[in-house]
């Protein structure tokens, strides 16, 4: 018998649209929108149908629009979360290799923000990379910015999110999907539809209180250490134990329709899978179906068929799946575990109905559930915290050697600590070689590369590459007990070794790292406690680039540095003048969001309290549910 849950909703599953504006408000201009004959096929719908089988178009370069408004939806969720469009899970952005992609985003929120691409490489366009106080200043409350980049030469699975503090975590991110012909993963050869499976964390209060609780003495919940989700939300519905410890005082229950996963009888589908939370691995399974990994992050791979897939928070991966257990109408568990091998030691599942059709059709079944049981080899309390390149062999389908031979070698050492401040003050958070991020929202890193070459600010560590070629850096994660999903902006890495322990730039550079065959290549790299990674990276792409933690709540408390490449090549990059504009008339020595000291008089206890009291007018109860 499986335990007895009480299923709380988050949010009912909204209908999923894809926007594309049809008129372009610059131009007056009509814009294609019919993405149902896109080049390699569209995903109509997060999780639903996609019926095209026409032969794929011949490619054309066209501009995508997009219109994000960013807004504080209480009059349509009765709750306090970000929403794009008023939509959660937030719009797919979907394109082909040589668009341009550009977004007009409308900030109708009280904080500032701004939205990162993650994965994209922004190669000539650093400045559109969405990191407030490194690569621009936010779009202030009430203020617009239009993003414009072209997509050259990548496709795969990417997405994107806010990049202030962590309020990526209170809906604003999305997938973001890039099609190519000369994608490895053939549709009608090596599958045959798509769908997107959003997985995350997700908390009770909103991330701007958490963050300033883990900033202030007393903690989050008494604690300085980042929380483990509330829920685990699935295509962005969750199920909660009621009588969890954490469960608001006084909230009822009721039931939510479970999220569903169709898939057509006798058909392979890739499912791109991408971790959108703030804290845990998250490991996904499917009862009697079996994970065949395609791609990782953004690259085609030959990968294990296994039967469960771990994915840490920003990372991506594409599982091809064979829907031949059954006929139409059967339905089995889709499951996603927090991975308890890692440091969040408590077992917490979320469930999807994985559904067989005919055709994407719809099935009421009432409170009926799967009964299916999960594979007996799901990973338990001892499995390895490990990344799957850490434990299989992934072969990336577009063969690359490694680069060779590095010119120069960094070393980016990470830890939870107590460091100086800029002011001379001590803040307790995560450094990089001793620096814990001050971001001084309103006084960019970037402007002043492109200005003066200067790179020596004091508020972020930083690594400077200054040679035309190849390079290693060096990852350490110097936490004992706790492990971090590491992304590096505008650069896909070449994982050249793992290890356990540290590393020095002179031990790396005593090691033979040559000749190595065709290593994987990725954008974010899950390092366990007291370890270390070497990354090899292509020095063309100049720009000050963002390399952070991906737990939201250790990026918000100062794990970040940056990587300048070039940056003699980056003095002749252009600044627009609506971008130098969301600087003007700000305090540039305002630190983003602030930072409470220790000392702290100011508790945010009370407004956790009223928080909650809002989530609460939505929540009824229907009674519980065997699951
Ligand atoms: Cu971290």
């Amino acid at each position: 018998m499986r335990n007895l849950f009480t299923i709380l909703s988050i949010l009912s599953l909204a209908p999923f649209l894809i926007l594309a504006q049809e008129i372009d408000p610059d131009t007056n201009q009509e814009v294609a929108s019919d993405l149902d004959s896109l080049w390699g096929g569209a995903l109509a719908d997060i999780s639903g149908s996609n019926s095209s089988t026409d032969p794929l178009p011949q490619r054309w370069a066209r501009t995508e629009y997009q219109s994000f408004i960013l807004s504080n939806d209480f009059e349509i969720t009765d709750q306090p979360i970000y929403t794009i469009n008023g939509q959660f899970p937030a719009p797919v952005i979907e394109v082909n290799t040589g668009d341009t992609v550009r977004v007009h985003v409308r900030n109708s929120l009280d904080i500032p923000q701004t939205i990162h691409w993650h994965g994209i490489s922004q190669n000539g366009t650093n400045i559109m990379d969405g990191v407030p106080g490194i690569t621009q200043c936010p779009i202030p409350p009430g203020s617009n910015f239009t993003y414009e980049f072209p997509i050259v030469e990548q496709y795969g699975t990417y997405w994107y999110h806010s990049h202030f503090a962590n309020t990526m975590a209170d809906g604003i991110a999305g997938a973001f999907i890039v099609h190519n012909p000369n994608d490895p993963l053939k549709r009608g050869r090596d599958y045959d539809e798509e769908r997107i499976l959003l997985i995350q964390d997700w908390m009770w209060d909103q991330s701007t209180d958490i963050v300033a609780a883990l900033k202030s003495r007393e903690g989050y919940r008494g604690s300085p250490g980042a929380p483990k989700g509330d829920s685990i939300l699935i295509n962005n519905v969750g199920q909660t134990n009621c009588s969890g410890p954490n469960y608001p005082q006084g909230a009822e229950c009721n039931l939510p329709k479970l999220p569903e996963i169709p898939v057509i009888v006798g058909k392979k589908t890739r499912i791109r899978i991408i971790n959108t939370g703030a804290h845990s691995m998250l490991r996904i399974s499917i009862d009697q179906h079996e994970l065949e990994v395609a791609e990782v992050d953004t690259d085609p791979v030959l990968g294990p068929t296994i039967h469960e897939i771990p994915v840490a928070p920003a990372q991506r991966y594409s599982i091809i799946v064979d829907a031949n257990q059954g006929q139409a109408g059967d339905k089995f568990w889709l499951r996603a575990n927090v991975a308890v091998g890692c440091m969040d030691k408590v077992r917490q599942e979320a469930f999807a109905v994985f559904r067989y059709t005919n055709n994407n059709e719809q099935y009421d079944d009432g409170d009926e559930v799967p009964d299916t049981q999960a594979w007996d080899d799901l990973a338990a309390f001892d499995s390895p915290c490990r990344d799957l390149d850490d434990q299989y062999t992934l072969t990336p389908r577009d063969p690359i050697d490694a680069f060779t031979k590095p010119l120069q070698t960094h070393a980016l050492s990470s830890k939870f600590g107590t460091f100086l401040g800029v002011k001379g003050q001590n803040i307790t958070g995560f450094a990089f070689n001793n620096i814990s991020f001050q971001n001084q929202i309103w006084d960019p890193m970037l402007p002043h590369v492109i200005d003066s070459g200067n790179y020596s600010v004091e508020n972020v560590a930083q690594v400077v590459f200054d040679c035309d070629g190849y390079v290693d850096l060096i990852l350490n994660n110097l936490d004992g007990g706790i492990d971090h999903p590491y992304h590096l902006h505008g650069n896909e890495f070449q994982v050249i070794k793992r290890g356990n322990g540290n590393l020095t730039v002179e031990e790396a550079q005593a090691m033979d790292l040559s000749n190595i065959t065709n290593p994987l290549r990725r954008d974010t790299i899950f390092i366990p406690g007291n370890a270390y990674a070497i990354l090899r990276i292509r020095t063309d792409n100049p720009g000050v680039w963002a390399l952070h933690c991906h737990i939201g709540w250790h990026l918000a408390v100062g794990k970040l540095a940056t990587m300048v490449v070039r940056p003699d090549d980056i003095k002749s990059f252009e600044q627009p003048e609506d971008w130098k504009g969301l600087c003007a008339g700000q305090d540039t020595d305002e630190e983003g969001p602030a930072r409470r000291s220790l000392d702290s008089p100011t508790s945010p206890a009370g407004h956790l309290q009223s928080l909650r009291e809002v989530k609460n007018r939505v929540i009824t109860r229907t009674g519980p549910r065997d699951v």
